[in-house]
């Protein structure tokens, strides 16, 4: 039995340790500790809740909006106010440019190099890399002379030693499998993923004032001027400018995202049989596509149980609780509580070794991160979930894309319970928003043109409009999953703040009955070849995005030694 420490996993957004023993070749059993603590529950309390948004958006500067989409929503619901038509379109188009953009850099710079050897790549003959893309695809950069380019700017990188993000990583390991010319593809397109959310992203820095970290929310609406003949508002400038960097976000998944998907993925196939994790999948839904109460949703929401596709429940947000058998956390009615985070509480309490420490006590407390359960289950949220559900529910588009995926792989559904098929499902996602994207343009534009310029409702600003004592949930997808925020407002103040993020439901620890959290699951049975490089258990934990910052929202002061792999 070897006991791996991976701490810190790099190419993801904060700080994440993982355990791990192997035997025979494969994870036995492992576990995920978050080793950041943060505090922007505590920071809140007290606070008028209009400008929470702005505070809880700095949970993360990955996932840069999503939480004050979440937050705006849990106010607007606690004191009742309705959000005119402009202001969920717009929220719309920003929810789908971020995810659009966060689908894509995950992708390529966080997870590619797990899977993609840059070492092998500056081996490969242009040519063959040529016809490769050539057959592949559409997408015009695809010369063996543009290729050749590539390869000399990444060789004339290593020369100089100017490595930067490809300095560190487990190049030449056996695990990698994609023959020269494909590694030389996708380092190009690597690269030219980074200039090309540069600019798509411009989406976000018109309708927030910058990026990230968007400045134009309001409790009630938005604070983005809509009027087609004024220049300082959105105006049909902006929806031709929109609708420009949309079709160029359409070719470029379509062209270079999907096929490198399909590409890459067609060599690692037997990805789909590991990394399954706890079978349970989550999603609260995204998208309304109209102004009633409980209105459509383009991507619905549901809960799927057991890996059974052959049905969806309703879900229930009543059901969610977090627990802290496993988390630095102190709960005031103790700790084997299962709190609904309407009542829950941030009481931080490390009782964990000093740093910096070999090994955590596991059968203790041991991460920064709460236990999120659903009816008292581990729950997977994220892409694949979103996926899954939207399949079962008869998502057309949805379904055409998984099926198309499944076939070209020459996979069955079941291949989807996988590290490999969370990565699929995250690329086919990014292919239906950018193909909805333009839908909430063009409805926008048409309000413009019928004159519903609204972009704010303003009966409930006043804190004298709300009740006294109220409550209220936002629910929001991001792009690595379920996010809810819950506030409670007592005359006109924060009373109480509770997050409930994505990774925390995937990264989680062992709840009070001992189960695992989705990563720790899903590492089991993952096949690890060398102890001192494993590239394997990267590859399970990067499919599912990881975000630290977002699962603590709370910032380690100590000046903790900082570690590399620990064999031992
Ligand atoms: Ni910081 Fe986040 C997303 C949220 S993650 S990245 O997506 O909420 O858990
Ligand atoms: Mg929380």
């Amino acid at each position: 039995m070897t006991h791996i420490v991976v701490d810190p996993v790099t190419r993801i957004e904060g700080h994440l340790r993982i355990e791990a023993e192997v035997d025979g070749g494969k994870v036995a059993n492992a576990w995920s500790s978050s080793t950041m603590f943060r505090g922007i529950e505590i920071i809140l309390q007290g606070r008028d809740p209009r400008d929470a948004w702005a505070f809880t958006q700095r949970i993360c500067g990955v996932c840069t909006t999503v939480h004050a989409i979440a937050s705006i929503r849990a106010v607007e619901d606690a004191i009742g106010a309705k959000p005119p038509p402009n202001a969920r379109l717009l929220r719309n188009l920003i929810i789908a440019s971020q995810c659009i953009q966060d689908h894509v850099i995950h992708f390529y710079h966080l997870h590619a190099l797990d899977w993609v050897d840059i070492v092998s790549a500056l081996e490969a003959d242009p040519h063959e890399t040529s016809a490769l893309a050539q057959s592949i695809s559409d997408w015009p950069k695809s010369s063996a002379t543009y290729f050749k380019g590539i390869q000399d700017r990444v060789k004339s990188l290593v020369e100089r030693g100017q490595l930067g993000p490809f300095a560190n990583a487990y190049w030449g390991h056996s695990a990698y499998k994609l023959p020269a010319a494909a590694n030389l593809m996708a380092v190009a397109h690597y690269l030219e993923a980074l200039e090309w959310q540069r600019e798509f992203i411009k989406i976000h820095a018109i309708l927030g004032g910058k990026n990230p970290h968007l400045q134009s929310f309001l409790v009630g609406g938005m604070a983005t001027p809509v009027d087609p003949d004024a220049q300082a508002s959105l105006n049909i400038h902006t929806i031709a400018h929109f609708k420009k960097l949309i079709a160029g976000a359409q070719e470029f998944v379509s062209q270079v995202y999907v096929p490198d998907l399909l590409a890459v993925a067609s060599f690692y196939k037997d990805w789909a049989g590991y990394g399954a994790g706890v079978g349970n999948y989550m999603v609260y839904g995204e998208y309304p596509l109209d102004d009633e109460p409980s209105p459509e949703l383009y991507i619905p929401s549901g809960v799927i149980r057991n890996r059974d596709i052959s049905k969806v429940e309703e879900f229930d947000p009543s059901k969610i609780t977090e627990q802290i058998t496993h988390s630095w956390y102190d709960y005031e009615g103790g700790d084997g509580q299962a709190l609904h985070p309407s009542e829950g509480e941030t009481s931080p309490n490390y009782t964990g070794p000093e740093p910096p420490y070999q090994r955590l006590d596991t059968s203790r407390k041991y991460s920064w991160l709460k236990s999120p359960r659903y009816d008292g289950v581990p729950m997977e949220v994220g892409p694949l979930s979103r996926m899954l559900v939207s399949y079962v529910r008869g998502h057309e588009k949805v379904q055409g894309l998984v099926n198309h995926v499944l076939g070209t792989l020459g996979v069955g559904p079941e291949a989807l319970f996988s590290t490999l098929g969370r990565v699929a499902a995250r690329g086919i996602e990014t292919q239906v928003l950018v193909d909805k994207i333009g839908d909430f343009v063009d409805d926008l534009a048409s309000n413009m043109g019928s004159g519903e310029l609204r972009i704010h409702d303003n009966s409930k600003w006043e804190p004298s409009t709300w009740p006294d004592d109220c409550t209220g949930a936002g629910f929001h997808e991001a792009p690595r999953g379920a996010l809810g925020h819950w506030v409670r407002v007592q005359d006109g103040k924060i009373a109480r703040y509770q997050c409930v993020v994505p990774s925390t439901w995937n990264a989680g620890p062992r709840d009070s009955g001992g189960m695992p959290g989705p990563y720790e699951a899903a590492l089991v049975g993952t096949p690890v070849a060398d102890p001192e490089q494993p590239i394997e258990i990267l590859r399970t934990v990067h499919s599912f995005d990881p975000c630290m910052a977002c699962g603590v929202h709370v910032v380690d002061s100590g000046g903790r030694e900082v570690t590399r792999v620990k064999v031992r």
